[in-house]
C-alpha cells in the first residue's frame, strides 16, 4: 500500500481528486491501494524554550509567550520554567541554536532540574498536556551519565528524562504519564533514545527504543510524536523505531483507549520525571536525572511530519537537508503518471 502524507486539506482534497480520476485508475492500478493522509494538520507548538534570553533563572527558563524568540500560535500561556530541587542548579551554556542551551547537572539525589507548568510550590492546573503531540529537543548528552529510573511497570526500565510530562506515580487515573522522552541506559554503555506513555484504559506504558547507539558530548536531535494511532521517535532527523499501541486489556475499543493520558496532572519537566505533587524543596516526587544540554525544546499538541521535524533538526545543522515536501513529490509522481496516460491513450 502506498500511502501519500500530505500537508493541508487542500493538498489532500487534490490527491484524493487525482486517485479517483479515470486516467489515475488506467495508469496506476497497480497502486490502487493509495491514499492521501495528512500528518501534521492541528499540530501547533504550545511551549518553546530557547534558551536565549539571558543566564539569570529567571530568563533562562522562558518559554517564549513571555518575551522570548519565535512564539508562535498555539501557545498555551507563559508556561516559564523554574528551578525546582536543591543543591546544584542548571545554567545557561553556549546555544547550538541562538545565544544559549541549558546545561543540567543530572544528579537525582541533590542538583536542581527544570520544573514546567506553574512555580515550583504551587499545582496549578497543568496545560502543556495533549493526547496527540510532538516533543523535540536537541541534546548533548555527557559522558558523565545522569540517573536512570524506570518510566512505570512494563515501561522503559532505565531512563534519563530530557522532556517528560510524568512519572510513575498509580495506574488508571489523570496521574498517568502524557509523554517521556529520553535516554535508555537498560543495556550498559549503548544508550538509546526512548519515549513512553501511559493509556487511558488502565495506564498501561507503552515504551518505545531507537535502534542507534547514542554518542556522547555531541549535539543531536531527538523527537517523538503520537498521531492518533502511532507513536513514533526521530533521531537526528530520520525515523528510528514506530509502533501502534494497543492494549489488549481495553475490551469492544482498543483503539479509543490506547492514547496518551493528555488529561495528566503530573507535571513536564526538563531533566526529570515529575508526579502530580512535586515540589521545589525537595526531591519529592522526581524521579531519573540528566545530565548534558538541552537546546530549542518544543511542545505541539499534534503530530509533525518527517520533513517537518528534519527542518527542525537541520536548523542546528543535523540530519539530512530539508527534503521537499513529501506532498508535492508525491503529487509529481501522480502528475507524471497521468501525462504519460494522456500520451498513450490521446483520445480519451
Ligand atoms: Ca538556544
Ligand atoms: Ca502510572
Ligand atoms: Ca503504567
Amino acid at each position: 500500500m502506498v500511502r501519500l502524507f500530505l500537508n493541508n486539506t487542500k493538498q489532500v482534497r487534490a490527491c484524493r481528486s487525482l486517485l479517483r480520476s479515470r486516467h489515475f485508475r488506467f495508469a496506476w492500478a497497480s497502486l490502487a491501494l493509495a491514499t492521501c493522509a495528512s500528518t501534521s494538520m492541528g499540530a501547533q507548538i504550545i511551549a518553546f524554550y530557547g534558551f536565549d534570553d539571558g543566564s539569570s533563572s529567571t530568563n533562562l527558563l522562558l518559554d517564549s509567550a513571555a518575551g522570548g524568540s519565535a512564539p508562535s500560535t498555539g501557545e498555551r500561556g507563559a508556561q516559564n520554567g523554574a528551578f525546582a530541587g536543591t543543591g546544584t542548579a542548571p545554567v545557561q551554556v553556549t546555544g547550538l541554536v541562538g545565544a544559549g542551551a541549558l546545561s543540567l547537572p543530572g544528579n537525582v539525589a541533590t542538583n536542581q532540574y527544570v520544573k514546567l507548568e506553574g512555580a515550583p510550590t504551587t499545582n496549578t492546573p497543568p496545560v502543556l498536556g495533549s493526547n496527540n503531540f510532538t516533543v523535540a529537543t536537541f541534546f548533548k548528552r555527557s559522558s558523565t551519565a545522569g540517573v536512570g529510573a524506570s518510566t512505570g511497570t512494563g515501561g522503559i526500565a532505565s531512563l534519563e528524562p530530557m522532556v517528560a510530562k510524568g512519572n510513575a506515580q498509580a495506574e488508571g487515573s489523570n496521574v498517568d504519564a502524557n509523554y517521556i522522552l529520553g535516554i535508555s541506559t537498560i543495556t550498559a554503555g549503548s544508550p538509546k533514545l526512548a519515549a513512553d506513555f501511559e493509556d487511558f484504559n488502565n495506564g498501561l506504558n507503552h515504551p518505545i527504543t531507537g535502534n542507534t547507539t547514542i554518542t556522547n558530548d555531541v549535539w543531536h536531535h531527538a523527537a517523538v510524536t503520537f498521531d492518533g494511532t502511532t507513536f513514533s521517535i526521530y533521531l537526528d532527523g530520520l525515523l528510528e523505531t514506530s509502533i501502534n499501541p494497543i492494549n489488549a486489556n481495553s475490551g469492544a475499543n482498543p483503539l479509543a483507549t490506547s492514547i496518551p493520558r493528555g488529561d495528566s496532572v503530573q507535571f513536564a519537566a526538563l531533566g526529570a520525571m515529575l508526579t502530580s505533587t512535586a515540589v521545589a524543596s525537595s526531591q519529592t516526587g522526581r524521579n531519573g536525572a540528566f545530565n548534558g544540554s538541552l537546546d530549542e525544546v518544543r511542545i505541539y499538541s499534534g503530530a509533525l511530519s518527517l520533513g517537518e521535524i528534519q527542518t527542525l533538526a537541520a536548523a542546528g545543522g543535523i540530519g539530512p537537508a530539508a527534503a521537499p515536501e513529501p506532498a508535492s513529490l508525491s503529487l509529481l509522481a501522480i502528475g507524471a503518471g497521468l501525462l504519460i496516460t494522456r500520451r498513450r491513450h490521446p483520445a480519451r
